[in-house]
């Protein structure tokens, strides 16, 4: 992409709206504009920055096995009404009344609409288990949307629905849930910590939340020091075994870790003092294990090895996919501006042409694109007649995690530079050896990428 034709509206000023820096750096870098409270339209860049997130959500989930699907974002009240959810669910719902006065509302999760679609189509145990996810849109009416997408009105979540016959059986979807966000999260570059939390309006007595340690986080956490350390590598977890994602569950939530809802001080207390801990956090994803609240209720059953109708057990599992934007942002950054993780970058590389118009640097530089995009990357040029720190400021602002710098005189002695946003260490390189670089440095993120 050359930046002469695309549509980046950088802001020179630091928005005096915006309380958090990744919520001020997001409007800086051209990523997101306020419509109304807590309801953002996507710009260019920030509009990439979700779709990569959605494709890392995308991917996990089918490599775990659950299967994609759209529901409306309008819902019937009258769903609503079954489970009995309608009437307490109080002002975050947004309730709307079409011209025939039917009463519909704006979605804020989707249990009953999953239920409703399940009950209709499945009907014996031999089609269990089951995981259905979306990524769609919800709407909460929060008293106070703030710190941009963090927490939002309109926003967009991963919501997934797990179906099984047994409650063992629906542990084991939880289990799975667990291992596959914490792979998710990793992939984004960050660390989500599961912690015990309450289960509020949607149920069940099994839930965790994934926390990211920030200082302006909204949730109050105390954890065991020891959780941090642990890692989940990568490693290849085979989603079809109970076991083996058990012992991933027991791993990951065995030291003490509680968001405040669940805080247990006395059991805090028995943690050495050294590790004991306390914060703040992002949530950014929740699982639940509900049991029949919803399929009871609204008569999703199915009939069992016994010829008995049963209803189902389930699950729901949330990931706040657009607050990750700000949870990563919060999580890496520095005075300049935005620091990608190499999984989430809107452009791998960014490419700096010194002094556009120079004939040799400007042919160096479209060798360079093309020479990326032909290996899969994707490459933001930036091709403006600018004075270079106006360039380089635009490029730290944005946050590409690599920068390749061309310009005559590094030319002359068939030299450009490669930069780390990170270190803010540059290495002088052939072309040729800057490009098959950057190739080296993003393979082991495209390896990871699943094709269902
Ligand atoms: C799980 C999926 C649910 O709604 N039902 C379907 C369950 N869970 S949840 O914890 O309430 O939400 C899931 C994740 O959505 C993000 N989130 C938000 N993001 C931005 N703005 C908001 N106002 C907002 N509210 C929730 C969180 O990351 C949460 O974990």
């Amino acid at each position: 992409m050359r930046l002469s034709r695309y549509f980046l509206p950088v802001l020179k000023e630091t928005p005096s709206e915006a309380q958090i820096v990744s919520h001020r750096l997001m409007l800086r870098a051209g990523m997101i504009k306020q419509q109304a409270a807590g309801i953002y339209s996507w710009l260019p860049l920030g509009y990439k920055v979700l779709r990569r997130i959605e494709q890392i959500v995308h991917e996990e989930q089918q490599r775990a096995g659950h299967i994609p699907l759209l529901m409306p974002t309008l819902q019937p009240a009258d769903l609503w009404r079954e489970s009995g959810r309608y009437d307490d669910y109080g002002e975050e719902m947004l309730r709307i009344t079409d011209r025939h006065k039917r009463d519909l509302l704006y979605g804020p999760t989707n249990e009953e609409m999953i239920t409703d679609i399940f009950r209709s189509n499945v009907n014996s145990y031999k089609d269990l288990p089951l995981t259905l996810y979306q990524i769609q849109w919800k709407f909460r009416d929060e008293i106070r949307p703030r710190f941009g997408v963090m927490r939002g009105r309109e926003f967009l979540m991963k919501d997934g629905y797990n179906f099984d016959l047994t409650k063992e059986d629906a542990l084991h979807a939880y289990n799975r849930h667990l291992v596959s966000y914490l792979r998710t999260y990793e992939r984004m570059g960050l660390q989500a910590i599961p912690m015990r939390a309450d289960s509020g309006p949607i149920g069940g007595e099994n839930t965790h939340e994934f926390l990211v340690l920030a200082e302006t986080g909204e949730s109050e956490v105390f954890y065991d020091s020891q959780i941090t350390d642990l890692t989940f590598g990568g490693r290849e977890i085979d989603y079809d075994d109970p076991t083996a994602c058990a012992a991933v569950l027991e791993e990951f939530t065995s030291r003490y870790a509680r968001t405040d809802e669940t805080h247990d001080e006395a059991l805090f207390n028995d943690i050495p003092e050294d590790r004991r801990k306390s914060a703040r956090g992002i949530e950014v994803g929740q699982i639940f294990y509900f049991g029949t609240k919803y399929s009871e209720p609204m008569g999703a059953t199915v009939v069992g090895p016994d010829g008995q109708r049963t209803p189902v057990h389930m699950g729901s599992h949330g990931i706040g996919v657009s607050r990750l934007l700000g949870a990563i942002i919060e999580a890496s950054h520095d005075d300049k501006g935005i620091i990608w993780p190499e999984g989430v970058t809107p452009f791998h590389v960014g490419l700096v042409n010194l002094k556009q118009g120079d004939a040799s640097t400007d042919s160096a530089c479209a060798a360079i694109e093309r020479e990326l995009t032909a290996n899969g990357l994707e490459v933001l040029y930036d091709d403006r007649d600018e004075r270079a720190g106006a360039k380089f400021a635009t490029m730290d602002l944005i946050g590409l995690p690599w920068r390749i710098t061309v310009g005559p005189r590094g030319l002359a002695n068939n030299k450009v530079e490669l930069t780390s946003r990170r270190s803010g260490q540059s290495e002088e390189l052939s072309p040729q050896d800057a490009v098959a670089r950057a190739v080296e440095i993003y393979a082991p993120v495209l390896a990871r990428s699943f094709k269902g």
